[in-house]
């Protein structure tokens, strides 16, 4: 048996009230008048989860019994029964979950549009179950929104992990993709829980081993991998390294528009889909941080992906081509460079140019995933291309898993956000999905959070950012409120206290973040390389290209068109405007777009300055009072999760008296302004 932590939201074990007056009768007997691999899947899950709830097995059966049940299949094994839904009614992948009386006795179907479906449905009920859901509630038609809904790991074949916080890798080790996949199994599980249909299983910065995954030297192992995942309605993808026809091809070049390389690439492409006939495709981060690409040869980034794409395009795969992209050598002397202007700068000229089978892998803001950034300009400016946005899953930049921070808030922001690409209400949920811009493919893509830690995430309660990545990456339209409550009930039980406890604890956790952090969406003040922990200075003078510019009268990167980088322009209007003039910029972003003094008076009423001590001596205060709420749930949660949860809320208390002290008295000793409550700062 295994432990609760591990088991995450998939442990059924807590049923709510409302469960033997709606759902106890469904579950003696499953009917299933087909058992392709995916359905079994489904049945699999649903027997595991019925002997949960009622303490025996579920039985089985091709036809109906003289009982009520459920019916789970696709629309095809439904085709006899009076349900009046057509294929033009499911949306693709979606399902349809509807009771009706068949013989004197209740038959709770649960119909896929085709076997992901299914069991996308198959799931939707056993979540509404657990979560108390009136069945009446239950019943109806839904459908993912976005097409592409994608994990990327960016774990490497030792079994590292770059910015992994939760252990080492559950695919390779030793430079061997591991012999036991049964966490694997768990692992497609989980992700297909939450509507997860595409993992890419490496990083992308690929290495020296790792370009080899393409060869017939791993794909028989890669292969097994995607087996595993293709019982679960998930693709499998490879990160590839742009320079692998001269790495390991032997060919002098690896220029996209050289029949050779091309025809190295369509071999390599062929290769592969005769080990996995429905592999997902290539996730590329080419000429960004020292990876190769095809800048080398003079070409742009289309012609790099388009070169990808045909090799690809035969077989139904895509390519993922990160949007990643920027100077990363810049002279911290020369003013006139911005990294934030980088991603637009590279590919608006580019929209158009690529095929249709290329989808620009976009991260959410214009910077690197930091705790506050606005929305990347880019997402309302490629009009004739796929996009997806890329969200980071795992904490680099937010707490690396030993502090709180629950990110779905932070996600939910960056899909509303207008663009006003096509006018008002042109949100970045509508760009990616593609319905803006009726394009074919796009999505979102989440950075994994997962290792072998004992509870997948290293801080149990870092479960909830992978939950709730693929929640919202299924419909964008669930709160944040909405996603972490289902999360908690899932996972800890109804009891209120608990649910109440924990769902206000992830609610205030990126505020309380933020914080203690980089004020006013400045961002950074990380300790180079590791980026855990302050330095205010710690990328001031390097070649990254991430600045504050603090002085003794003030701080923030002056990014208006008026008097700074210009970087406003690449929005629309009247977003532009509204960042452009430091009178409508949001505080929050106020030191991301404009450089002021630090008596500034922020629209709160407050100057920068004691801005800055009020929110880092209250966010080292929520900090310790995050700690303060979980003590009240001792005894009422699992004792091994409120250990673990304990003892990284320590940890973050820590931190984020670090952070505060770090960054009072760095502003302290750059104004020699007091704060105006006389709080301990040392001079
Ligand atoms: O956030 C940065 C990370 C790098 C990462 C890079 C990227 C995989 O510090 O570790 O490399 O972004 O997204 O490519």
């Amino acid at each position: 048996n295994k432990s609760n932590v591990y088991e995450c939201w998939l442990n059924y074990k807590h049923l709510p009230h409302n469960f033997d007056d709606e759902y106890k009768r469904f579950c003696s007997y499953i009917v299933a008048k087909s058992n392709p691999p995916i359905i079994n899947s489904a049945l699999e899950e649903l027997k595991f989860a019925f002997t949960r709830f009622m303490g025996r097995m579920p039985e089985v059966l091709d036809s109906y019994p003289d009982s009520d049940c459920i019916l789970v299949g696709t629309l095809d094994d439904a085709a006899d029964e009076a349900l009046r839904v057509s294929r033009g009614d499911l949306p693709e992948d979606g399902f349809m979950v509807h009771k009706f009386e068949r013989n004197g006795k209740n038959v709770l179907a649960v119909i896929g549009k085709n076997e992901k479906g299914a069991l996308y449905g198959v799931f939707h009920l056993l979540r509404s179950m657990c979560c108390g859901k009136p069945l009446a509630q239950v019943q109806g038609i839904d459908g993912p929104r976005n097409p592409l809904r994608v994990i990327n790991h960016w774990d490497n074949l030792s079994g590292d992990i770059e910015r992994g916080y939760a252990g080492k890798s559950i695919f390779f080790k030793d430079n061997r993709i591991v012999s036991d996949l049964s966490r694997v199994k768990d692992y497609a599980r989980l992700l297909a829980s939450v509507g997860v249909n595409g993992v890419a299983i490496n990083n992308v910065n690929v290495h020296q081993v790792e370009t080899r995954l393409i060869t017939d030297e791993f794909l028989p192992d890669v292969a097994r991998i995607a087996d595993v995942f293709r019982q679960y309605g998930i693709k499998l993808y490879l990160s590839i390294n742009f320079a692998a026809p001269v790495e390991i091809g032997g060919l002098p070049t690896a220029d996209p528009l050289d029949e050779s390389v091309k025809k190295w690439w369509r071999d390599v492409a062929d290769n592969i889909y005769k080990y996995i006939p429905d592999f997902g495709g290539f996730v590329v981060k080419a000429d960004s941080e020292f990876r190769p690409g095809p800048f080398t040869y003079g070409r742009n980034h289309a012609e790099g992906a388009n070169m990808l794409a045909e090799a690809l395009k035969p077989h139904g795969g895509v390519v993922f081509w990160r949007a990643f992209v920027y100077n990363c050598q810049v002279d911290w002397r020369d003013r006139s460079v911005d990294r934030a202007k980088a991603a637009y700068e590279n590919f608006k000229p580019l929209d158009g140019k690529f095929l249709d089978n290329v989808i620009v892998q976009i991260k959410n803001g214009p910077m690197d995933f930091q705790i506050r950034e606005p929305v990347s300009p880019l997402f309302g400016a490629m009009e004739k291309t796929n996009v997806a946005v890329e969200f980071q899953i795992t904490q680099e930049y937010t707490g690396q898993q030993k502090d709180l921070c629950y990110l779905v808030t932070m996600w939910k922001e960056v899909l509303d956000f207008d663009t006003y690409a096509k006018g008002q209400g042109s949100t970045v949920s509508k760009v990616v999905s593609g319905s803006l811009f009726r394009m074919e493919y796009g999505g979102v893509v989440g950075v994994s959070n997962i290792g072998d830690s004992k509870c997948w995430t290293g801080h149990p309660l870092a479960q909830a950012n992978l939950y709730g990545f693929g929640r919202l990456g299924w419909n964008p339209e669930l709160s944040a409120q909405e996603i972490a409550e289902e999360w908690v009930k899932l996972t800890f039980g109804h009891d209120k206290q608990v649910v109440d406890t924990i769902v206000s604890m992830l609610m205030a956790s990126r505020d309380i973040y933020e914080k203690y952090t980089a004020p006013l969406g400045i961002g950074w003040m990380v300790n180079p390389g590791h980026h855990y922990g302050p330095n205010v200075d710690g990328y001031e003078y390097s070649h990254w290209g991430t600045y504050h510019y603090a002085d003794w009268k003030g701080i923030g990167v002056d990014r208006t068109v008026a008097t700074g980088t210009g970087f406003t322009a690449q929005y629309r209007e009247p977003v532009a405007s509204m960042y452009e003039n430091i009178e409508t910029c949001p505080d929050e972003l106020l030191l991301f777009f404009h450089h002021v003094p630090y008596t500034h008076k922020l629209k709160s009423g407050k100057t920068v300055i004691q801005h800055i001590y009020d929110t880092h001596f209250e966010g080292a205060e929520e900090a310790e009072g995050l700690k303060e709420k979980w003590l009240t749930l001792k005894g009422k949660v699992d004792d091994e999760i409120f250990d673990m949860v304990l003892e990284r809320l320590e940890m973050q208390i820590k931190n984020a008296i670090e952070w505060r002290d770090v960054v009072n008295t760095y502003f302290y000793r750059k104004t020699g302004i007091d704060d105006i409550h006389g709080r301990k700062i040392y001079k």
